[in-house]
């Protein structure tokens, strides 16, 4: 294996550069290779050193790959002391994105360079850690508590010109990394620029309001997630200490936080979203070219998927059915890019080329004959839909791109409107669209590779993290949703309150509860879709009608004041509504149903055994191939808590002969609901777990 560190010597100045593909992670091969070169600046004749990257980013952290393996000697912390416990200065230039132990290398350094464009970041708390190289200890030193614990906790980027306001960049530049480094370099020679340790420094003086409220919003963002308070703690009692009995204190709570399965579930989550859009059928398939998409429909969902194109430099036409409708979809976009002006993401003048340059609103369909990409977000109706597809078959320039977003209808079905099935697909973006990063990416039985390539470029033209699905209801994410939020009913009917279950369920982790959600997306969207699956409905099939009767109600949810919650000034987030519990426990009567008590752990095993089953048939069918794609679903399109790792990694973790435990047990009551996926079983007699698929 090649060293991954250099060391050359340009006359006094010692140059270390670093070349670990893709994105230098400080693997074993760079710690030895940095206590080399730093051994080696230690005896050489050169004055300073320049510790520097190549590619396309200074190191990105330590190398996830190697976390839950033992570790190997040296470890990052002696490889950063390695450096700063030099004589002689030691300039880091960073450029790209330092982050992590990356950042912590640079903060080992005695002064910081940053190119224009670098950012820097510890982003440990993603992946359920602390920073474990001494970014608890030496930020502080150099910025304070308050400001270090706001960065380490929110794992944000900061920019070069941030950076350079908090004093962590010494200087920024506009030169290459080399260039820059040794500008720096000669500088640190010209005026005589001395060694500057951080771990000699003590933290400046808290203040104790900032920190106690930066402590509460860190809570109140990352409910269920152990390790962002824990960093905090460690920082603030490091201040203290020597640095090195400091240092020692962020390696054992580093090591406790690496040993937990939130670290296990977030580094899964971690792989998994890189992992959904590497398909064997896309090897050596090169997408069509995207720069002009169409839009149909100006409502919610085409608003959003309008902003999302626009917000990421692709020309777009989005038709409306009349003036009046264009003339809505016009102001509703107009209105969501002022919100990202006014959130920081756009300038003014970059909203005002926007709509003036990129986007075109109109009721003419001849407008979409040059759409490399057609997308078409209007009403959720097989007929609107497929006479949609006529229009388009007729205006579309050959080689379109043709898809639709719907949320569960027969993409094939939709195909076979046009005389080119080939090129439609199922591009389903969640509301808001602008915001949502999941994509399904919906694959019909005709599409062509090169169609579902380009849906996968489109996903990254917008930032998306895209999941391949095949057609069935509700493709992976609407249809195990479907499966628990049934579940879920069923435990109401059997006993247990809406309100019970939502709560058991945040307390699990989820952000909301089934239940909630309903309210907030609209009780008559659960209405429409059992109206239109009542045909389907089999013998043994069980299900509750509260629902159906909130919406005779007009109680639709937030939208009215009333839904499963009351929501009022006293109460906008909504209040238990014992109405409802009226309405349930006379459907009880009704239907006979002696209701039983619940217990919380009860209603999140069944909630989660439900999920977890129907995902297992999804992979099993090919609508999803594999777990992760189902986790990966999950987490961005559904709030499945994040340092769970998605429904399947659970399972996984909980064991899969719990979870089959539970759905055995549950089918002595109810055997129509719970049918043990086949996959399921065939796991558990093999012993293995749904990881040996992914
Ligand atoms: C840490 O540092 C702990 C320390 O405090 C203490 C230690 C004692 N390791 O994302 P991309 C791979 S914790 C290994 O597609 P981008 C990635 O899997 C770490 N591999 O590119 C992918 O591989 P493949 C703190 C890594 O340009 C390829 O690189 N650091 C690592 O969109 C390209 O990645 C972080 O959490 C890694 N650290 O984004 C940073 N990072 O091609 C994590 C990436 O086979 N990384 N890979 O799929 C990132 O946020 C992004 O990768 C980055 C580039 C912004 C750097």
């Amino acid at each position: 294996m090649t060293n991954p560190v250099r060391y050359e010597s340009h006359g006094e100045i010692a140059v270390i550069r670093i070349d670990n593909p893709p994105v230098n992670a400080s693997s074993y091969a760079v710690r030895a290779g940095l206590v080399a070169a730093a051994e080696a600046f230690a005896k050489g004749p050169e004055k300073v050193a320049v510790l520097m990257a190549e590619g396309r980013t200074f190191i990105a952290g330590a190398d996830i790959t190697e976390f839950g393996k033992t570790p190997k000697e040296p470890y990052l912390p002696d490889a950063i002391m390695a450096l700063e416990s030099q004589e002689k200065p030691v300039v880091c230039v960073i450029h790209g994105t330092a982050l992590g132990g990356g950042f912590e290398v640079a903060l080992g350094c005695h002064y910081r360079v940053m190119l224009r464009g670098a950012k820097v970041g510890l982003p440990e708390v993603n992946l359920g850690l602390i920073p474990g190289a001494g970014g608890t200890q030496r930020l502080p030193r150099l910025v304070g508590i308050v400001s270090a614990a706001d960065i380490f906790t929110s794992a944000r980027q900061v920019s070069a010109e941030d950076a350079f306001a908090l004093g962590i960049a010494d200087e920024l530049s506009n030169a290459d990394p080399f260039e820059a480094g040794m500008a720096f370099a000669r500088k640190v020679l010209a005026e005589g620029l001395p060694v500057r340790r951080l771990s000699e420094m003590s933290v400046p003086p808290t203040d104790a309001d900032s920190l106690a409220a930066l402590k509460k919003k860190v809570a109140r963002a990352n409910p269920g997630h152990i390790c962002h308070l824990r960093a905090i703690d460690v920082a603030v009692a490091g201040a203290d200490k020597p640095f090195d009995e400091a240092m020692l204190m962020e390696r054992g709570v580093f090591l406790e936080m690496m040993a937990t399965p939130q670290r296990k579930a977030m580094i899964h989550a971690f792989f998994s979203e890189r992992k959904t859009a590497q398909l064997p059928e896309l090897k050596g398939v090169t997408p069509r070219s995207i720069r002009h998409v169409g839009v149909i429909g100006g409502g919610t969902m085409g608003g959003g998927i309008a902003v999302s194109c626009l917000l990421n430099g692709l020309q777009v036409t989005l038709i409306e059915r009349d003036g009046e409708a264009v003339e809505k979809a016009h102001t509703g976009i107009a209105r969501t890019l002022a919100d990202s002006v006014k959130r920081g993401k756009l300038s003014a003048g970059g909203r005002d080329q926007l709509l003036a340059d990129k986007l075109v609103t109109t009721d003419d369909y001849e407008a979409l004959s040059t759409a490399d990409v057609i997308i078409e977000a209007v009403f959720e109706s097989m007929d609107v839909k497929k006479a949609v597809f006529t229009k388009l078959d007729a205006v579309a320039k050959p080689g379109a791109v043709l898809a639709s977003n719907t949320s569960y209808l027969d993409v094939d079905e939709i195909a076979a409107m046009t005389s080119r099935p080939q090129d439609v697909i199922g591009l389903h973006f969640f509301s808001p669209a602008h915001v949502m990063r999941l994509l399904e990416i919906v694959v019909a039985a005709k599409t062509s590779p090169e169609v579902v390539a380009t849906g996968f470029a489109l996903a990254k033209a917008l930032k998306k993290v895209p999941v391949r699905a095949g057609v069935c209801d509700g493709f992976i994410g609407n249809r195990i949703l479907k499966t628990y939020r049934t579940a879920a009913d069923i435990m109401v009917l059997e006993g247990a309150s809406p309100f019970q279950v939502d709560k058991a369920l945040v307390d699990f982790g989820f952000a909301m509860g089934p239940y909630a959600v309903a309210d907030l997306a609209g009780i008559d969207i659960g209405y429409l879709t059992r109206k239109r699956l009542l045909p389907t409905r089999q013998k043994g099939e069980r299900w509750g009608d509260w629902g159906d009767k909130l919406y005779e109600l007009g109680r639709l949810g937030r939208k009215t004041g009333h839904g499963h919650y009351i929501y009022d000034d006293a109460s906008p987030k909504g209040r238990p509504d014992p109405e409802v519990e009226e309405i349930i426990a006379a459907e009880r009567k009704a239907k006979g149903i002696n209701a039983r008590d619940f217990t919380d752990e009860e209603i999140v095993e069944r909630y989660m055994a439900a999920m977890i089953n129907e995902g297992a048939k999804v992979v099993s069918e090919g609508i999803a191939l594999r777990p992760l794609d189902v986790d990966v679903t999950k987490l961005y399109g559904y709030g499945f808590p994040r340092f769970r790792g998605g429904p399947m990694h659970y399972a996984d973790h909980i064991g899969l002969a719990n979870v089959l435990a539970t759905i055995e047990a549950a089918a002595k009551d109810d055997a129509f609901f719970w049918q043990p996926a086949d996959l399921l079983k065939t796991l558990v007699a093999e012993g293995r777990d749904f990881n040996s698929l992914n």
